[in-house]
């Protein structure tokens, strides 16, 4: 905002908050409140300190978030194109239908709503309203789907609500569990599919279970070879 356009505001063009309020003049047009009042709705509750839902579209990636929180939350997220190595794995690539994000915030929010665009030549058309949002997941280092997300297969969108920030992409559900339904040895245990995924290494669980002896005096369990 300019100057002009500051003192058509009648707000000081030297105070980034006018009103004092705690709460910056932009942020205060950005959230409906008034720059010169430390008050605007007179409920004893500073402007700072009230509850906005905000939004925000990152023009690069088009990625738009609503958040839900004290202030204007919208104006301290940051949305950038993910580099996590994961993405370069073939089961990430196979069922990708769009890039991945890394979402920050450097404020505290109760609930964001992000609306991921995809590519949908990515997917069959069948398969595009099995489309769902997933987060990173870092204690398993993997994708893990957010519940409930929902595909617009119109704007070529995928949204979901989430508590918090992480990375997030848009995967072809089936495509990506697909992956689990591959022929296994039958000696296979449930447990120990889960753990060689993609080549991972043996979870915290397993390496947990292994250090409360005496439990159980089974020796390591053999090597066994993957086939892809
Ligand atoms: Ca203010
Ligand atoms: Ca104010
Ligand atoms: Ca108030």
């Amino acid at each position: 905002m300019n100057d002009s356009a500051e003192l058509a505001n009648e707000t000081d063009p030297l105070s980034p908050d006018t009103d004092s309020d705690g709460l910056r003049d932009p942020d205060e047009y950005e959230v409906g409140t008034d720059p010169t009042d430390p008050d605007t709705d007179g409920d004893g509750v500073l402007d700072s300190d009230e509850t906005f839902a905000t939004e925000t579209t990152d023009e690069e990636t088009g990625v738009t978030v609503n958040v839900t929180g004290e202030g204007n939350v919208a104006g301290a997220v940051s949305v950038n194109t993910s580099s996590r190595t994961i993405l370069e794995t073939a089961s990430v690539r196979n069922a990708s239908a769009s890039r991945a994000y890394d979402f920050e915030a450097e404020a505290n929010f109760s609930t964001a709503t992000i609306s991921l665009p995809y590519n949908d030549s990515r997917v069959s058309a069948e398969n595009e309203t099995t489309l769902g949002a997933y987060r990173y997941n870092e204690t398993l280092q993997t994708f893990v789907a957010v519940t409930n997300s929902t595909v617009d297969t119109r704007n070529d969108t995928v949204t979901a609500e989430t508590p918090h920030f992480s990375t997030y992409t848009v995967l072809s559900t089936e495509t990506w569990e697909s992956r689990f339904d591959r022929a296994l040895p039958d000696k296979w245990s449930n447990t120990d599919n889960f753990s060689t995924l993609d080549g991972r290494k043996r979870t915290a669980t397993s390496r947990r279970r292994r250090s409360t002896a005496p439990e159980s005096p089974r020796a390591t369990p053999p090597a066994r070879s993957r086939r892809r």
